[in-house]
């Protein structure tokens, strides 16, 4: 069953939410809180190790019930339904989209062209795990005999930053192998890692779905040369492995058969770090940990599949968001993990969203007439706290934010993370309240301020507040609950996507980038630059100038 085609526009709970936001617009939180003081108690959700708080939000009971509303007019029921069976949801690719069955149970069964998929991911999976042993344990060796001391990531977009930001997240987790990620076409990138590398003691793992990406394969050859320098050709076999759908190319690149890690066409790149694309992940932080990253996901997936839309996490915040985006007119969300760990979160993030979600046709494949996907952006707190933050108190533009915490240290150091955790709370408490001109006017008193100082400064101390947040409330930073708070989002971006009425698992805009740059290649390669814009062209011959 494909998803449901509606403009959500014209639904009646649209039209409601319309007429509620101009009731709604100009009543504070600060009044809102004043008003209600079960506030908290209806506007939380209590679920395994997460708390999320969503009362600081320019919401009341009416604004949820509408926009749940808007989520059963859409079909989100049936939705979810096609989404989790393996239906042709994405259809401008004429694919389904299954990162979902990847973290299943052995048990289950999902069908794909009336095949269960779930006994070849198990397949995989157990093919990541005695890999990922061996290399760990030392059993495997390199072409001298000596055991691997460092992985090499080579990949881009979703064969990249999901990886590299969970191993990044899962550090406290990680054993002795040292890992790296080669991404960009940048040569100075590969050669800034080369640099470090020990041929004899480094594994190689290229992971291209498509293994026709031109920054994966030129990296891929850049590499295999330099290692060449050192190794024989039949030395290859043991250090490159790759993860790939296409095992024509893989095999043509020299990569032995034994070492092809599959994957399907029913995941998506930015989804995949569920698949054999995660296998870095998983020599970095051993299979157990990476399995339990998986059964972290699957559990919000069962979060959200079973659970009423009043109490669904993903389903609470897609629509917080779409509110924000298509009521209150906001163009961004801010995303603030209070943990370094979690400073690849927001770049992993804006691929996820930005990429799923930045789309202009509608499922009835006109040109949407109202906004779509969100801009996302953050930082680590409290880092963030002195940089951005400014604009987010006080600058003119509102950014709906969510706030990240754990209510445990990895390593306990207790008064690091009281005083972390502090500035935490105290930040979405003054977003929410601000401080009003009475309040700076006492500070004033108390500086020993003169009258006139105090009359010019006090408007650039006031802060109006009133600036929504979420909180969530996480146990502790755990290969389990990281994979519930990426599923988390997952699970957001197909609740936006099904309401705004496009098609999130396609990425035509990235595909175009692909084609322009190998033209443009073959005209720096010749040197004969025609058919550009003016500027394209002095731009080119400029560059060829001076070049070559
Ligand atoms: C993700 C995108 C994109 C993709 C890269 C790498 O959803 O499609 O970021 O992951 O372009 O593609 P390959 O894995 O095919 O090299």
């Amino acid at each position: 069953m494909s998803l449901q085609n509606t403009n959500p526009t014209t639904t009646i709970a649209w039209q409601a939410l319309e007429k509620h936001f101009h009731e709604i617009e100009n009543v504070t939180m600060q009044q809102m809180f004043q008003d209600d003081k079960l506030r908290t108690q209806n506007f939380h959700i209590k679920w395994d190790k997460f708390l999320l708080d969503y009362s600081k939000n320019r919401i009341n009971q009416k604004t949820i019930n509408l926009l749940l509303d808007l989520a059963n007019e859409i079909g989100l029921k049936e939705g979810v339904n096609s989404y989790f069976s393996g239906d042709i949801i994405n259809q401008t690719e004429n694919r389904a989209v299954l990162h979902t069955a990847l973290r299943a149970n052995k048990n289950d069964s999902v069908l794909v062209d009336g095949e269960n998929v779930i006994p070849e991911i198990f397949e995989v999976k157990n093919k990541i795990k005695s890999f990922s042993e061996d290399i760990i344990s030392g059993n495997k060796k390199g072409f001298t005999g000596k055991s691997f001391t460092d992985i090499v990531n080579i990949g881009i977009g979703g064969s990249d930053l999901g990886p590299a930001m969970v191993v990044e997240g899962l550090q406290f987790y990680k054993n002795h192998l040292n890992t790296h990620f080669v991404s960009n076409v940048d040569g100075d990138h590969v050669s800034e890692i080369i640099q470090k590398l020990i041929p004899e003691t480094t594994l190689f793992v290229i992971v291209s779905k498509t293994f026709t990406t031109q920054e994966t394969l030129t990296n891929s050859e850049t590499i295999r040369n330099w290692f060449l320098k050192f190794a024989k050709q039949e030395d290859v076999a043991k250090h490159f492995v790759a993860v790939s759908t296409n095992i024509k190319n893989v095999t043509e690149f020299g990569i032995d058969k034994n070492n092809i890690f599959p994957m399907w066409d029913w995941v998506g790149g930015r989804f995949s770090l569920w698949s054999a694309v995660g296998l870095t992940i998983s020599l970095a932080v051993g299979f157990d940990n990476f399995d339990k990253l998986l059964s972290g996901a699957n559990k919000m997936d069962t979060h959200f599949k079973i659970e009423s839309f009043d109490k669904n996490i993903p389903v609470i915040l897609a629509l917080l968001s779409i509110w924000y985006n298509n009521f209150f007119g906001a163009e961004s969300e801010a995303i603030i993990p209070y943990t370094q760990y979690l400073q690849k979160l927001a770049p992993y993030l804006q691929q996820g969203i930005m990429e799923s979600n930045g789309k202009s046709i509608g499922r009835d494949g006109k040109t949407v007439n109202y906004q779509t996907g969100t801009i996302v952006w953050g930082e680590p707190g409290t880092n963030s706290q002195h940089a951005f933050f400014q604009l987010i108190h006080q600058g003119t533009k509102l950014i709906p934010t969510d706030f990240i915490g754990f209510s445990k240290s990895l390593y306990g150091n207790k008064d690091h993370h009281d005083k972390l955790m502090s500035n935490f709370f105290a930040q979405t408490e003054a977003l929410l309240h601000g401080k009003n001109s009475n309040q700076v006017a006492t500070e004033f008193k108390e500086q020993d301020i003169s009258s006139e100082t105090a009359k010019f400064l006090l408007p650039y101390k006031v802060f109006e507040g009133n600036k929504p947040t979420n909180t969530f409330l996480i146990d502790s930073l755990t290969p389990e609950t990281l994979g519930s708070l990426i599923a988390m989002y997952e699970h957001k971006i197909f609740v936006q996507g099904l309401i705004w009425n496009i098609f999130s698992y396609d990425q035509w805009g990235v595909e175009l980038g692909k084609q322009l740059a190998n033209s443009i290649l073959r005209e720096i390669n010749t040197q004969e630059v025609k058919n550009h814009d003016s500027s394209t062209e002095f731009l080119l011959n400029h560059f060829i100038k001076n070049n070559h």
